[in-house]
């Protein structure tokens, strides 16, 4: 039997927790054999804390083989202690009338404490992964606190992009998902993000010959995959959190599979025009469990380069607004 994982969860009790603590439970994140101990922090709130103890009970009652242990807590301190992943998903959301300055602000405190709590009792091959938006400046705000950690253990989500992208593709062309490849999410999680169409391709052909609609690529597909958060809060009246979780578990289970190529928003260094130093969704080979090497030098035309340009320029737009937060 392995040593059992450490994997710290903030808001587990909230949608996306829901959908996630029990696949993580069952193996598909770590794999079949891995057995995990889920150290889960929530806000100390008596509803949220009451509601956390529900869905234990509930994961009580799936009798999952590879569920060692739960630890219910409010106390970072303990939720962090050891924690050999910590998936920062608990956030605020944004309010009617709240701005995004105001988002930025509020939920960069909470990545502050939580930055500090990691680097100082998290395990000594500790990785991080934030889905709370905004996503990738957080992972910013808390890889500034880090002293002990470097800055690559720490990753932000933009897979959900990725499968909205995938799937858009596969439908639009009429082929199985499993024809579509190659398909990478830049920059931020946001509707600024740019879907590299360029790249992908379809049984092993580039895209635009595959589709024949530059026009749609440019305009609608990236529309329609920047604003699928939103169309899906219209119609279900509630964000998007099975496929959130379901990202997640695609997001850090690749990132434990050497030879994995995928998008995942890391700290730039220049790449692709990125500025040094934000969080920008690239594509990644995953070379040893946990770590990773950007894909670099990929082709970039024209309007590839504008659309990096503009959400480069969001991305430190956030990063000012949150200046006085960064150590
Ligand atoms: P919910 O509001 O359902 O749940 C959030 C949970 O986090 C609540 O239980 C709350 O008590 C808890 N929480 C808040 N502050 C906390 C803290 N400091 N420590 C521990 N727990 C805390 O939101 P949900 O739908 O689960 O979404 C969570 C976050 O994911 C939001 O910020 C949301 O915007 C973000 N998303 C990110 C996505 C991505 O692709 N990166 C996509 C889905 C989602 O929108």
């Amino acid at each position: 039997m392995k040593q059992p994982l450490r994997v710290a969860i903030t808001g587990p009790a909230g949608q996306i927790g829901y959908a996630l603590l029990f696949r993580i439970a069952s193996g598909q994140m770590f794999g079949p054999d891995q057995p995990v101990i889920l150290q889960l922090l929530e806000v100390p709130v008596e509803k949220a804390m009451s509601a956390l103890k529900g869905v234990c009970m509930e994961l009580d009652d799936c009798a999952f083989p590879l569920l060692v242990d739960m630890v219910q807590t409010s106390d970072p301190n303990v939720g962090f202690k050891d924690a050999n992943w910590s998936l920062l998903v608990g956030a605020k959301p944004r309010g009617p009338g709240m701005e995004r300055a105001d988002l930025l602000k509020d939920n960069g405190k909470i990545f502050i404490e939580q930055g500090q709590v990691i680097d100082r009792v998290a395990a000594h091959d500790a990785r991080v992964a934030v889905v709370g938006n905004p996503a990738n400046t957080n992972a910013m705000i808390a890889a500034s606190q880090f002293k002990r950690l470097t800055p690559d253990r720490i990753t932000a989500m933009v897979r959900l992009d990725e499968n909205r992208a995938k799937t858009q593709l596969a439908k639009k062309a009429g082929v199985p998902l499993t024809s579509v490849s190659d398909v990478f999410i830049f920059g931020n999680h946001s509707p600024t993000m740019f879907s590299a169409f360029h790249l992908a391709k379809i049984n092993g052909k580039p895209l635009p010959e595959k589709i024949g609609h530059a026009e749609w690529l440019r305009g609608e597909f990236q529309e329609t995959v920047g604003k699928r958060g939103g169309a899906i809060i219209a119609a279900r009246g509630a964000s998007s959190a099975a496929s959130a979780a379901n990202a997640l578990v695609d997001h850090v289970r690749d990132l434990m599979t050497p030879g994995k190529v995928h998008s995942v928003a890391v700290k730039s260094n220049g790449e692709y025009g990125f500025d040094p130093n934000v969080w920008a969704g690239m594509p990644v080979k995953t070379t040893t469990p946990g770590s990773f090497e950007v894909i670099k030098g990929l082709p970039m035309d024209d309007f590839a380069k504008g659309k990096i340009a503009a959400t480069n320029k969001e991305l430190v737009e956030e990063r000012n607004t949150v200046k006085d937060m960064l150590r």
